[in-house]
């Protein structure tokens, strides 16, 4: 048998993230995005939708339409933590997990899908993890392969669960925009030609296919007739894991500096899972732009928190120039293993 992959989308999440900061928010329409007449608006919750204000509605236009709504500005920052205890929840649930955005991600669940048995029970008992961890909710979608399982989460928004047993039968009817990826333009192109759902694409005879979209049309096809089998194959292909952070002010406080190396550190630790790493690098971003990056590799196997931290402490005592303020700072760990063999010992370790 396949794969099993679920796709989770949380639900119009910038909003959701103000709701949760300030609840009285809840049932009025909510705009997040520019603040200014100019500029677009990011996300809007579904109060605001009914007014016609969408992700990339000019903010001026979205004014118009929703004069009572409430605006607010991007808090990047509020979402990035929110977004980083979700993925950490997802992370844990699956056989392999794949952020794709700050508000969506696969998991291949084909493991805990057969102690499941039913697909359903499954997507709720996904939810209500994500939901108990962060009072948000999120939508999912669960199929036989990555394309289907995205376009599955965005079928029954907000907070639904939607299984796709035959895909051919579950994309047929659907309108040919809501393959993902497909823009404005390439929707006029298929309207044109008669396409407007994703079953007419099936339809199609291979040569009429290869007329219209060139021998790529094959492939693309294959997704209509619910032949796709994309999946997640990133652990083995991803070299290095690695965590930033920009300091809203320039940063002179070397406690500070090293206390948020050492946040970082561990982030980069809880990224990996169980995957082993042999070499560390520390970047410093200096305000004038300068930018340093320091390594460390081991003779080892690194596995546990403080092989990253010793390292990424000391290459900061060696190498910062505490004379300029620092703009960022980074942790990376590279040369990834999944190997299950790991030395313990400290001084095995340094070498
Ligand atoms: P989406 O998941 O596309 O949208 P959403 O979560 O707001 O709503 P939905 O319930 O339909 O999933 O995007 C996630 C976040 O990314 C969104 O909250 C804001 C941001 N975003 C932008 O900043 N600009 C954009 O054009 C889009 C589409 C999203
Ligand atoms: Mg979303």
């Amino acid at each position: 048998m396949g794969r099993i992959i679920a796709h989770v989308d949380m639900d119009c999440f910038f909003c959701a993230c103000e709701e949760k900061k300030n609840p009285s928010l809840k049932s009025k329409p909510v705009i997040v995005g520019s603040t200014g007449t100019r500029g677009v608006v990011s996300t809007s919750n579904y109060e605001a939708r009914e007014f016609g204000v969408y992700s990339a509605t000019p903010i001026s236009i979205a004014r118009k339409l929703c004069p009572n709504g409430i605006f607010l500005p991007v808090d990047y920052y509020y979402y990035r933590e929110e977004s980083y205890k979700i993925m950490l929840t997802l992370k844990d649930i699956g056989d392999d997990f794949l952020q794709v955005s700050v508000d969506e991600a696969y998991i291949d669940v084909t493991t805990l899908a057969n102690t499941f048995g039913n697909l359903d029970l499954l997507g709720k008992f996904i939810q209500k993890k994500v939901y108990k961890k962060t009072k948000l909710t999120c939508s999912v979608g669960i199929a036989n392969s990555r394309k289907v399982a995205k376009i599955a989460s965005d079928f029954k928004k907000p907070n639904g669960v939607t299984v796709v047993e035959n895909a051919k039968e579950f994309l047929s009817p659907l309108d040919i925009k809501k393959i993902p990826g497909v823009g404005k333009k390439s929707v006029d192109y298929y309207r044109k030609n008669g396409i407007n759902t994703i079953g007419d694409l099936a339809k199609l005879d291979t040569f009429k296919i290869i007329d219209l979209f060139g021998k790529h049309g094959i492939e693309f096809q294959k997704l209509a007739l619910g032949e796709d089998r994309s999946k997640i194959e990133h652990i083995i292909k991803e070299k290095s894991s690695s965590r930033e952070h920009t300091f809203t002010d320039d940063e002179y406080d070397r406690k500070n500096i090293k206390q948020e190396l050492l946040k970082l550190s561990k982030r980069v630790h809880e990224d990996l899972r169980n995957r082993t790493f042999k070499t560390v690098s520390l970047k410093l971003r200096y305000s004038d732009f300068t930018t340093i990056t320091r390594d460390f590799s081991f003779s080892g196997i690194g596995k546990e928190l403080y092989h990253i931290t010793e390292p990424i402490l000391t290459l900061f005592e060696e190498y910062y120039d505490f004379r300029i303020g620092v703009r960022l700072v980074g942790v990376k760990v590279s040369r990834l293993s999944n190997r299950k063999e790991i030395q313990t010992r400290l001084d095995e370790f340094f070498k």
